[in-house]
């Protein structure tokens, strides 16, 4: 018997715990943590084990497949390649550059040879229809960071390890593992800040696991948390407690027009009492080190930009922004900076409701009407890579239709699964144990400043293809094709050259000087230390400030006027659990077992005002759609709020997952609402959704 032990770190979530993975004779039989990664410490969670599920799964692809009247048969890779091409050239040719749209999914991110390869051979498409996960997700926290400190990927990070003051909004770390914060162990790291004499205070309309392990939990009305942190600025400068360092300019203008914003005028408003407020304010002013953060549940709603800019001021004006204990930028050992432009916003608009671009995207929300409005610029064909849009985004069905409108449609994915089998064909990259592993994007957002590139644990069987191999292949043919492309020498270049290749240059001119050569001789990471200070030089602003005084977010103020009209609505909320991620890993029988999960949580008292019954079925209505869906009474979620995961209803035909089509459940999403986004940056607003439920 041959077995040896191998190490990685776990790609499914942000934490990128490190893991020691047992190979016996070709196979995984052993998962666990890896005590000597820097960061992780030997922290996993049950998903680590189902990357074992991923590599042995019967229904993942492991060769392209075409769709036929007689159903999907498996194809070349050439010829995958030339008939994808074929056809997206052809389209383009005849309708424009714009017929081609593109989705890109979130496993992108976890992935090195998408970072290196995808934004290439997308740029060759030439299309304006480029979407992603980040329009449903954490653009609020891009445009801040672009806004304020000059830079749409330099995010400050709580400080978790040493402050003694966390202030959390719409965030569930214990079932999501941190977002935007990349700290494993989250549990361990909030019981330390308890441990040493800090406070954690949560604020969430349902009572989540994170809250349990809080000091405080407030409820808060959902979609209202904007007139809360407007309160706590408006306190802490009533306090005379504003600080802010010399090189931040505004405050004058901030003062102004949080003046109105008085803790008893928020308190009508979220349902969080006045003094509730007042003694927070005070409590984050006068915290040694405090820090405030707010994740999916502040910016996938309406008023997601002005909460992640408020978050920001609050920070900075109570002096927090990069001291120890406060919030910092990490500085990693590949400068992921560099790999992305500074960003910008409203450089151009989506064709049927005028929604502006982010960074070269346009909101998710506006995809389906992209696909389903005739006229100049209409999307004829769809490149989805690593995502599944019609469960994760808004409107689902409507997209589910649009999709199945198309001309052509090519999928990166290694699943035939809700959105995939509307593709023509379907190109299924290598699975994570056969990839080599470094973390481009989420060492710029994690707590400690550390690195780790690892080999990959098993051999890539020969036929099969890297994801950067399939990204560099159609990029090739697409730059052969394209007379366009005067760039090819340069472009062709960049296309040939490998993941570890780029990474080894990022390593060499990064801070620390590091290689790959150096990182293997430690597969278990190394550690470059605690976050360190690093303004005001590190701003990309060319005059090394910060203008808390947004005109963008300003602008929008005004908007919040309407809060009071979701007064006695029922509220939608989404959530996360431990064992499930975002759309696709329901098909790993370990991680759906166990008690049902995807029922809406109700308050009692608006189970027995509308005479309904614990897991009876019930009819969810929105502006967009129905679903019937189990209810399952609960305490802990507030009254006038109902809150269902998303992720689920693989009962869609055609799909060809074994496991997953038995998991109960639908899809939230076919009620959250594609018209209903963030005013700022069209983010879709599926947290805070009017919604009626009825006995079904
Ligand atoms: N209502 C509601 N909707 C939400 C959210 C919410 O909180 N509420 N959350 C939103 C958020 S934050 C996000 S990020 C999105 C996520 O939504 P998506 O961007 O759709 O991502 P996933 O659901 O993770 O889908 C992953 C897809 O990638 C494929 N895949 C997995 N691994 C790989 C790989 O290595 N390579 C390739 N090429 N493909 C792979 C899977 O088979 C699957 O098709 O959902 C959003 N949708
Ligand atoms: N196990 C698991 N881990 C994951 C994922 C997963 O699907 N499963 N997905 C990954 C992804 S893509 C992401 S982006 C991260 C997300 O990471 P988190 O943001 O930590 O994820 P959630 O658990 O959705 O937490 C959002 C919280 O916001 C609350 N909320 C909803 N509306 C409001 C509101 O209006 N105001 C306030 N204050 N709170 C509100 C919800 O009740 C919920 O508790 O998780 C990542 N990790
Ligand atoms: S928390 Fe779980 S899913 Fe996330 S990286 Fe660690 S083991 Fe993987
Ligand atoms: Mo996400």
């Amino acid at each position: 018997m041959w077995m040896t032990v191998r190490r990685t770190s776990c790609n499914l979530c942000e934490a990128i715990c490190g893991v020691l993975v047992t190979v016996e004779n070709g196979h995984v039989t052993d998962i666990r943590g890896d005590e000597s990664d820097p960061l992780s410490h030997g922290h996993i969670c049950p998903k680590a084990v189902a990357l074992r599920d991923l590599q042995e799964d019967p229904d993942r692809l492991t060769t392209p497949v075409r769709r036929t009247s007689d159903g999907w048969q498996e194809i070349g890779w050439d010829a995958a390649y030339e008939l994808v091409v074929d056809k997206l050239t052809g389209i383009q040719r005849e309708h424009g550059r714009n017929s081609i749209g593109v989705y890109l999914g979130n496993p992108n991110v976890h992935s090195l040879g998408a970072l290196t390869h995808m934004p290439t051979m997308v740029r060759q498409l030439r299309t304006r229809n480029k979407f992603s996960a980040t329009s449903i997700d954490q653009l609020p926290h891009m445009l801040s960071s672009y806004l304020l400190y000059g830079h749409q990927l330099m995010v400050a990070v709580p400080d978790i390890d040493r402050t003694s003051y966390l202030l959390m909004l719409g965030a569930n770390p214990l079932a999501s593992n941190g977002s935007m914060m990349t700290a494993p162990g989250f549990g361990r790291r909030l019981k330390d800040v308890r441990k040493r004499g800090g406070t954690v205070v949560v604020i969430d309309p349902r009572r989540t696991e994170t809250a349990a392990v809080a000091d405080e939990h407030h409820f808060v009305r959902p979609g209202t948390d904007a007139a809360f942190l407007l309160a706590l600025i408006h306190e802490v400068i009533s306090l005379g407690a504003a600080r802010p360092a010399e090189y931040v300019d505004g405050l004058a203008t901030i003062e102004t027009v949080v003046e109105a914003w008085t803790p008893e005028r928020a308190a009508g408003i979220t349902g969080i009492p006045a003094d509730v407020i007042r003694r927070i304010a005070r409590e984050f002013a006068q915290a040694d080190r405090a820090a405030c953060y707010g994740r999916v549940g502040v910016s996938t709603q309406q008023f997601g930009a002005i909460c992640q800019w408020a978050i920001q001021v609050l920070n900075i004006i109570t002096g927090n922004l990069d001291r120890p204990g406060g919030t910092m930028f990490p500085r990693p050992a590949v400068n992921a900076l560099l790999g992305l432009g500074r960003g910008h916003v409203g450089v151009w608009k989506s064709r049927v409701r005028g929604l502006p671009e982010f960074g070269g995207e346009l909101p998710v929300s506006t995809m389906a009407e992209e696909i389903l409005t005739p006229g100049d610029g209409q999307i004829r064909a769809m490149v989805t890579v690593a995502g599944n849009p019609v469960l994760s985004t808004p409107n689902g069905r409507k997209l589910d239709e649009a999709l199945g409108s198309l001309d052509f449609m090519v999928a990166i994915d290694p699943y035939i699964n809700e959105t995939t089998r509307h593709a023509d064909v379907i190109l299924p990259p290598a699975p994570p144990l056969e990839r080599d592993h470094y973390d481009l994007i989420f060492h710029q957002l994690a707590v400690r400043n550390t690195a780790r590139w690892n080999d990959a644990v098993l051999p890539k069987p020969a036929d099969a293809r890297h994801d950067w191999e399939i990204f560099r292949d159609l990029g090739l043919a697409l730059v052969r094709r394209t007379a366009w492309s005067r760039r090819r020498v340069e472009v062709t270049a960049r296309l040939r050259v490998s993941p570890r290749r780029i990474v080894d240059v990022g390593l060499r001119i990064g801070p620390y000087r590091l290689s790959v050569a150096k990182l293997r001789k430690s597969p278990g990471g190394i550690d470059l230390g605690p976050l360190q200070p690093a303004l005001p030089a590190a701003l990309h602003h060319k005059s090394k400030r910060i203008d808390l005084a947004q005109r963008m977010i300003l602008d929008d103020l005004p908007r919040l006027d309407s809060l009071n009209e979701l007064d006695g609505q029922l509220l939608l909320i989404g959530r996360r659990h431990l064992r499930n991620n975002n759309s696709w890993m329901h098909n790993s029988a370990r991680l759906v077992k166990g008690k049902p999960r995807h029922q809406l949580l109700m308050n009692p008292g608006d189970l027995a005002e509308r005479a309904l019954t614990d897991g009876q079925f019930v009819t969810v209505t929105s502006a967009a759609g129905s679903i019937s869906v189990e209810v399952a009474s609960s305490n802990d979620i507030m009254p006038g709020v109902v809150s269902l995961p998303h992720g689920f209803g693989h009962n869609r035909p055609g799909a060809r997952l074994t496991i997953a089509n038995q998991v109960p459940g639908q899809s939230v999403n076919d009620v959250t609402d594609a018209g209903y986004t963030d005013a700022v940056a069209g983010t879709a607003a599926v947290n805070g959704v009017p919604v009626t439920v009825t006995a079904s």
